[in-house]
């Protein structure tokens, strides 16, 4: 028996390639903005580095958090990038926050009217205002970083530390929006990997599962890699994959932007050796700050900046400037990753 026809026709306009929606954003939407510069350098094709800026206003206190942003910037254009820092100001999602606008959201850093916007929390930041009618404010997480960095068209973002599936989630189903946020957006995350309070296991997997390209920065070693932790380079769990340096993950970014897939990728960067932490003396740190966020009932969003105020309290000095140092170190990776990509004509 031969198939009917009707059965290729139908299958064949089912595999009909997807064509991706045009980027429909006006640049001057009453809540979004985008610096004239970050549109200039992404009409250009020149490389931008989009930041986050919940590090600022739920991480780094004022005005260590100021001092940090200007670094971070500077940082990428030292390395031949243009940032573009991103988050919620007076109500507007901004794509390239200038100068004053920057010191105007660290400042607030503390304040209730200013929040942690993941993906759910975009359209209460920008379409509600305070009980006395101020306009709300907000640091962006990796998720809610990752949305405005697309919609302006940018493909590489720098950070500290992902958010991950949280130890115990089996019960509590506490998984960051950042793992599905990274399912579904095209944009190359570089970050530390994920602090050990969470499970990096079950993070990896989720990120399997999700279709989101997992590598760890190898610096010359060579075999199996750890997925860092961190303020730590080991963790105990092999990264999935590995890429020498900066142009390979560029070219890894282009050919995976190349095919239209609609995932993005998450490049971990070791932190510098220096800097870094023994993965079983952390351990301990963590045990002592998860007890006592569980006895405080902090959960939800604020269950991770709970955790890191607590062991920011336990460790003193030192994982600040771990984090400070890992930080940095990413963003200029990201900044190189930029470069590169540009190069390729991305
Ligand atoms: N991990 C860090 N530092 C951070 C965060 C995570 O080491 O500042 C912030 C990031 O903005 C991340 C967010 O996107 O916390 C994740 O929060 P949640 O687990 O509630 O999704
Ligand atoms: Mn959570």
């Amino acid at each position: 028996m031969t198939l009917p026809l009707k059965v290729f026709r139908r299958r064949s306009t089912f595999l009909r390639p997807y064509r991706r929606a045009k980027c429909s954003i006006s640049t001057s939407s009453r809540f979004l903005r985008i610096s004239e510069e970050v549109q200039q350098a992404i009409a250009e094709k020149r490389p931008v580095v989009a930041l986050e800026s919940t590090i600022y206003t739920h991480g780094f206190p004022y005005p260590d958090n100021l001092s940090l942003a200007s670094r971070l910037e500077s940082l990428v254009r030292i390395n031949g990038g243009v940032p573009a820092t991103i988050g919620i100001l007076d109500g507007i999602a901004r794509v390239g926050l200038g100068a004053d606008e920057l010191f105007r959201l660290v400042s607030s850093a503390g304040q209730s009217s200013t929040l942690k916007v993941s993906r759910r929390d975009l359209g209460f930041a920008c379409g509600l205002s305070t009980l006395e009618g101020k306009p709300l404010s907000g640091g962006t997480t990796v998720a809610g970083t990752m949305i405005l960095a697309h919609m302006a068209g940018i493909r590489v973002f720098a950070t500290g530390g992902l958010g991950g599936v949280h130890r115990g989630a089996e019960q509590t189903m506490d998984v960051s929006a950042d793992l599905t946020e990274l399912g579904r957006t095209p944009i190359a995350v570089i970050s530390s990997g994920c602090k050990s309070f969470l499970d990096l296991r079950l993070t990896l997997e989720y990120l399997e599962t999700q279709g989101v390209a997992v590598a760890t920065f190898a610096d010359g070693r060579q075999g199996a890699v750890d997925f860092p932790a961190f303020w730590s380079r080991d963790s105990g769990v092999r990264s999935p994959a590995v890429v020498c340096d900066e142009a390979e993950a560029a070219r890894v970014v282009h050919a995976h932007l190349s095919l239209g897939l609609h995932s993005g990728l998450h490049f971990a960067n070791p932190i510098p050796v220096a800097y870094s932490i023994p993965y079983q003396q952390m351990e301990t740190t963590i045990t002592q700050a998860l007890e006592e966020a569980r006895v405080a009932g902090a959960t939800g969003a604020a269950s991770t900046p709970y955790i890191l105020a607590k062991i920011k309290e336990l460790t003193g000095s030192k994982s600040v400037e771990a984090n400070r140092a890992l930080v940095e170190a990413n963003v200029v990776r990201g900044a190189k990753v930029a470069v590169e990509l540009a190069k390729l004509g991305s």
